[in-house]
């Protein structure tokens, strides 16, 4: 097989790349190890910036997302059990779109198939060879081989495609938090019209949604807790006691439908290129989900990529050169804000009560300082491509 752009991963960035390429007119193979049910079936991000809405949308993948997704123009922060709102259409102007990964990863798929365009699933040790300028991998038991003229890495956090980059070349840079989220998915109303975020001496709480009809709440918990250690009942009660008063007495709850514990994590590796292969999203960058920013990472350096590969194609090479240092330094601000946000919000183990109340008056800050309001609107909204 010969291809222009070998993508491996089939996730959210490597369909998202995909889809603008082929329109662009530049021909990709995305190869996938899962099954596209195990791929659809992962529940994760929920919170879209608007110019994440805005890629999108010129992928030719926003309608469903413009009707069926909730825009909102703000949030709630909440700390000892009472929240106040940051409103981001008046700090920032701009709103967020809450429209889960899920539904982003099911419309790709559909728009990939709509367009013939070549999703290879259960592709079997795919392995790129940077010197050859192919990949090769085993399909039904067969082995195959693309050529191509790049390889693109959008296989999230334990891929292959990082370990092409020699050690020598390769830095990385990592922080463990220790603890981490436990996740539950409800069929029940929101407890609130937008998230909230929750800092409490029990540890941090989020509220948040897919639909009307469907809630994602999460609550911090030790790093070794399993998920049969949390009963329905025992995640509603932890829940109730972290988020503010008034939400507590509303909450709706209901049996979980999904429940899973995710660890907290920062990483970076640096370079994002090397020689003809390019990192993508998880592959190359996490970050704790507080911020809301995984997702919406990987969108910007689609953006980025895409429009340096047409570039080539058209005959300028400027992009492809410079994709790297302009994507990482947009990774490295969402890295600090989510960092910044997952420190303030949550409960670490040697944490003592004057660590506490400096939380709270970074909080307190937040509540009462227009500049504060707009300094943390601003990224959360997602800084400018
Ligand atoms: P993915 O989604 O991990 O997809 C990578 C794909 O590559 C495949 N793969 C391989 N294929 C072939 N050969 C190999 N050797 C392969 N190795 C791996 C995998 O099967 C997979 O299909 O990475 P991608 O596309 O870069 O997308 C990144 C996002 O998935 C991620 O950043 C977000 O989910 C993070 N995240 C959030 N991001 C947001 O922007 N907003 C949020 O509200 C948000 N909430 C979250 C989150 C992540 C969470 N978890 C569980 C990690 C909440 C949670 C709980
Ligand atoms: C979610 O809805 O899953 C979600 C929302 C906001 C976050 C993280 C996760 O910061």
């Amino acid at each position: 097989m010969r291809t222009q752009v070998c993508i491996i991963g089939g996730g959210p960035s490597g369909l998202l790349l995909s889809q603008l390429l082929h329109r662009a007119g530049i021909d990709t193979v995305v190869l996938e190890r899962s099954t596209r049910a195990h791929v659809l079936s992962r529940i994760r991000a929920g919170v879209l910036e608007w110019g994440s809405t805005e890629v999108l949308r010129q992928a030719g993948v926003g309608a469903r997302m413009d009707r069926e997704g909730f825009v909102h123009s703000g949030t709630y922060i909440a700390a000892r059990n009472r929240g106040f709102r940051i409103d981001f259409q008046e700090r920032a102007g701009k709103s967020i779109m809450v429209y889960g990964q899920t539904e982003v990863t099911h419309d790709l798929y559909a728009a990939r198939d709509a367009m013939g365009g070549i999703v290879i699933d259960e592709a079997a040790d795919v392995t790129p060879h940077l010197d050859e300028s192919a990949v090769t991998f085993v399909k039904d038991g067969r082995g195959e081989r693309v050529d191509c003229d790049f390889i693109v890495g959008c296989d999230g956090s334990h891929g292959v495609s990082r370990t092409c980059i020699p050690a020598d070349v390769l830095k990385t840079y990592e922080r463990h938090y220790p603890f981490g989220w436990l996740g539950v998915l409800s069929e029940t109303p929101p407890v609130s019209e937008e998230l909230i975020y929750a800092n409490h001496s029990r540890g941090f709480a989020l509220c948040s949604m897919r639909n009307q009809h469907l809630s994602r709440y999460y609550i911090q918990v030790p790093i070794e807790d399993t998920v049969a250690a949390w009963s329905d009942a025992a995640f509603w009660d932890e829940l109730r006691r972290r988020i503010p008063h008034d939400a507590a007495e509303r909450l709706e709850t209901g049996p979980a439908i999904e429940k899973s514990v995710a660890p907290l994590r920062s990483f970076v590796a640096e370079p994002m290129r090397w020689r003809n292969l390019f990192l993508v999203g998880d592959a190359a960058h996490i970050v704790p989900p507080t911020g809301a920013k995984g997702l919406n990472l990987a969108i910007g350096d689609v953006h980025y990529l895409s429009e340096a590969l047409i570039g080539h194609y058209g005959g300028d090479d400027e992009g492809i050169d410079t994709y790297s240092q302009r994507a990482l330094a947009r990774v490295w601000q969402a890295i600090r804000f989510s960092w910044w946000l997952t420190t303030t919000m949550h409960r670490f183990p040697d944490q003592n009560e004057f660590d506490q109340r400096i939380q709270e008056s970074d909080i307190a800050y937040l509540e009462h300082s227009v500049a504060a309001r707009t300094v943390l609107a601003e990224q959360y909204v997602g800084l400018p491509f």
